[in-house]
């Protein structure tokens, strides 16, 4: 009797250990399925957002595109099958692909651009090159993206940035031109002059090549997009996109750059021309983000961020630029700035295109911004 009580218990504590087993084997899958879940719920997130853009990301997926310029015949680009990657590995090192190279520089369209407003007629050797706009062209469906980036002696880091976003912008499905506005000579740097030069510039473009940009990135070449699920597109009809809204330089922290405009700006142009663009008259580092701010401010509108851990943007290192002085008078003239936003900006812009070179990934144009006064 006493055996076969003991054998009772026995085999009772090995039934209670299975159950007990099986229920962890069981929520163990369980959230394994879920994390599994959560892992293709992005993928399918990503696969939606680029349905779209199916065929041609395909192709973009297995093309290597010809360009027609003498010293470039084929890019490469490698695009992850499957769509966006998440997180990326960000390299501000030298091994970055080297689309510089690769692509070399390619014929300076014009030598003797005059007045921005007068240049078109000039432009027909734009007209019909493949260079200017990447990605898909087949349809109305799909968002033209002018990405302006504001440049003047930071090689480097173009060339991380290159190699940083062509492949992210491929992977996205969008279609895109980079145009690197370089203000010429040697005076202050004017980044709104260079923002509102590159902007008429692209418009101009765009409409000559009958694809008119429905989106502007104002991007500065040394932010580099770290997460690939943020979508480098203006998002929603009326808004402006702030995407760059957790940088490394400040521990990712929203509370630096969620409240500020700087590092990557999308909007339409519609918007962008209602706010004037970026007053000109911010000479030297700093103020003009803030100016441009208070604009938006003044105008009513409102400003769309993605979360701290979408908003993910890496700043390379770099020290102060000689010709970039900071702006002493800056926090007074933002003060100032709303009262002359219909006076200053677009409207008022006298700057002149110099030069423009057509790369194989962006074109270059050289602007003279003017001096500073006296
Ligand atoms: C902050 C802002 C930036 C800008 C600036 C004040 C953020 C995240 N960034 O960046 O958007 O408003 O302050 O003006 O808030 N550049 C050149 N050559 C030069 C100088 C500047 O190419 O000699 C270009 C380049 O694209 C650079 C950008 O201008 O990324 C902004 O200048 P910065 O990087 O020196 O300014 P930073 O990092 O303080
Ligand atoms: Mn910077």
């Amino acid at each position: 009797m006493k055996i076969l009580q003991s054998w009772n218990a026995l085999l009772f504590v090995i039934f209670a250990l299975s159950t007990v087993c099986f229920f962890m084997y069981y929520t163990a899958r369980n959230s394994e399925i879920l994390k599994t879940q959560r892992r293709s719920f992005t993928k399918e997130q990503a696969e939606k957002t680029i349905a779209p853009y199916e065929p041609s990301l395909r192709d973009a997926m297995t093309a290597s595109r010809t360009v027609h310029c003498d010293e470039v015949t084929e890019i490469k680009y490698q695009v992850h099958a499957g769509g966006l990657s998440g997180k990326m590995k960000i390299d501000t090192g030298a091994s970055q692909m080297n689309y510089w190279n690769d692509i070399g520089e390619v014929f300076p369209v014009n030598q003797s651009l005059t007045y921005m407003g007068k240049y078109t007629t000039k432009y027909n050797h734009l007209v019909d090159d493949a260079a200017v706009i990447h990605g898909p062209r087949d349809s109305n469906r799909v968002q033209r993206i002018a990405v302006i980036i504001p440049f003047r002696d930071r090689h480097s880091h173009l060339r991380i940035f290159l190699g940083h976003i062509l492949p992210v912008l491929r992977r996205q499905g969008n279609t895109f031109s980079i145009f690197v506005v370089e203000q010429a000579g040697a005076d202050t740097f004017n980044k709104g002059r260079l923002m509102n030069s590159g902007f008429k510039f692209a418009r101009t473009v765009g409409n000559k090549l009958d694809m008119p940009f429905d989106c502007f990135i104002f991007q500065d070449v040394d932010t580099l997009i770290e997460n690939d699920n943020l979508l480098y597109r203006c998002t929603k009809r009326g808004l402006i996109d702030h995407l760059s809204t957790s940088i490394n330089k400040f521990g990712y922290n929203p509370l630096c750059c969620g409240m500020t405009v700087g590092g990557v700006l999308a909007m339409t142009p519609g918007i962008y021309e209602l706010l004037n663009g970026f007053p000109n008259s911010f000479w030297g580092w700093g103020g003009e983000d803030d100016a441009f701010n208070a604009r938006i401010k003044k105008k009513g509108l409102k400003i769309a961020r993605p979360n701290a851990e979408l908003g993910r943007f890496t700043m390379i290192h770099h020290g102060a630029d000689s010709l970039n002085p900071h702006n002493g008078g800056r926090l007074p003239a933002v003060r100032k700035s709303t009262d002359a936003l219909e006076d200053d900006g677009l409207t008022n812009l006298d700057t002149s295109v110099e030069e423009v070179w057509m790369y194989a990934t962006f074109v270059k144009v050289r602007v003279n911004v003017g001096t500073p006064p006296k």
